[in-house]
């Protein structure tokens, strides 16, 4: 996994990798069911900008179960998992993110069922041309901080495998002043800005037109999927907490995330092999 992983960070020019990703899709699982118009509509979306919107992936009682489950529970800094544990009501100065591990949210009503969602696994079978495999299970709040940008709230692209794709729900309205996520339009297939690393605004605003550069802002419940090869980021939070429900789907497991921890929920009903880094 991890051989694959570091392999296929070193292609980055997007027509090899879209190349390889599709040679790739044919020896992995194929999805048997039909698409949805409105599911082939949204992947037309994605693979023209590397973003859209998507309606009705959680409902308000998933949303109260899953706060009300984490109200008590610790976090860690999303990128020092080595500083302290500490529960919302003890943010440390400083912080900028507060992570839900994953033992925790194993535990969290709702999650495995919301990302089997119907309609979410059309669009993104339909993306990657392939079964999907679910690969990332991460939430997490961000704090209002004023030290200026840290880690993700810089441009950057996400290098997970040849092909993946993210879906963020907003466990919490956002709007310009808690921390809306950015992406920038097209960006997933310029050949332009492809080196593994941060980028300051100015240098993107330089090489896109800034009419492609998306703030997204929503009420809580509202959902987007994203090509993260595309340059995103998070923005600094100025007010308020900004919590975000991601999954991560792609062709193979990815090799930072941790897959020893079993969300048993629902079980039953989801597709053992799309499923599989988690049962
Ligand atoms: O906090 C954000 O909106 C950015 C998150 C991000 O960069 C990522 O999950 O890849």
């Amino acid at each position: 996994m991890k051989f694959w992983f570091h392999t296929q960070r070193k292609i980055l020019n997007p027509v090899v990798r879209e190349k390889l990703s599709k040679a790739m899709a044919i020896t992995r699982p194929k999805m048997l069911e039909d698409a949805g118009s409105e599911s082939k509509d949204i992947v037309e979306n994605l693979l023209s900008t590397g973003f859209s919107p998507i309606t009705d992936v959680i409902s308000e009682e998933q949303i109260l179960d899953i706060k009300n489950y984490l109200s008590d529970k610790k976090m860690f800094e999303r990128y020092d998992r080595k500083r302290a544990e500490f529960g919302l009501n003890d943010i440390p100065d400083g912080a900028h993110t507060g992570s839900y591990s994953e033992d925790v949210l194993s535990g969290c009503p709702h999650l495995l069922n919301i990302a089997n969602n119907t309609k979410i696994l059309e669009v993104v079978s339909g993306f990657l041309e392939c079964k999907p495999t679910l690969s990332n299970i991460t939430l997490w709040n961000s704090f209002p901080s004023e030290d200026g940008p840290r880690n993700a709230e810089y441009f950057h692209r996400d290098v997970d495998d040849i092909k993946f794709i993210k879906v963020f729900i907003y466990l919490t309205d956002v709007d310009e002043e808690s921390g809306p996520h950015v992406y920038v339009e097209g960006s997933s297939k310029a050949n332009k800005l492809l080196r593994i690393r941060r980028y300051q605004d100015q240098e993107v605003y330089k090489e896109f037109n800034p009419e492609k550069i998306r703030v997204i802002t929503g009420k809580v419940g509202d959902a987007f999927i994203e090509d993260t090869f595309g340059l995103h980021k998070g923005t600094v939070v100025e007010k308020g907490i900004r919590t975000v429900l991601q999954f991560e789907y792609s062709m193979f497991p990815i090799a930072s995330s941790r897959y020893d921890v079993n969300f048993a929920e629902d079980v039953v009903h989801v597709d053992p092999y799309i499923n599989r880094l988690y049962l």
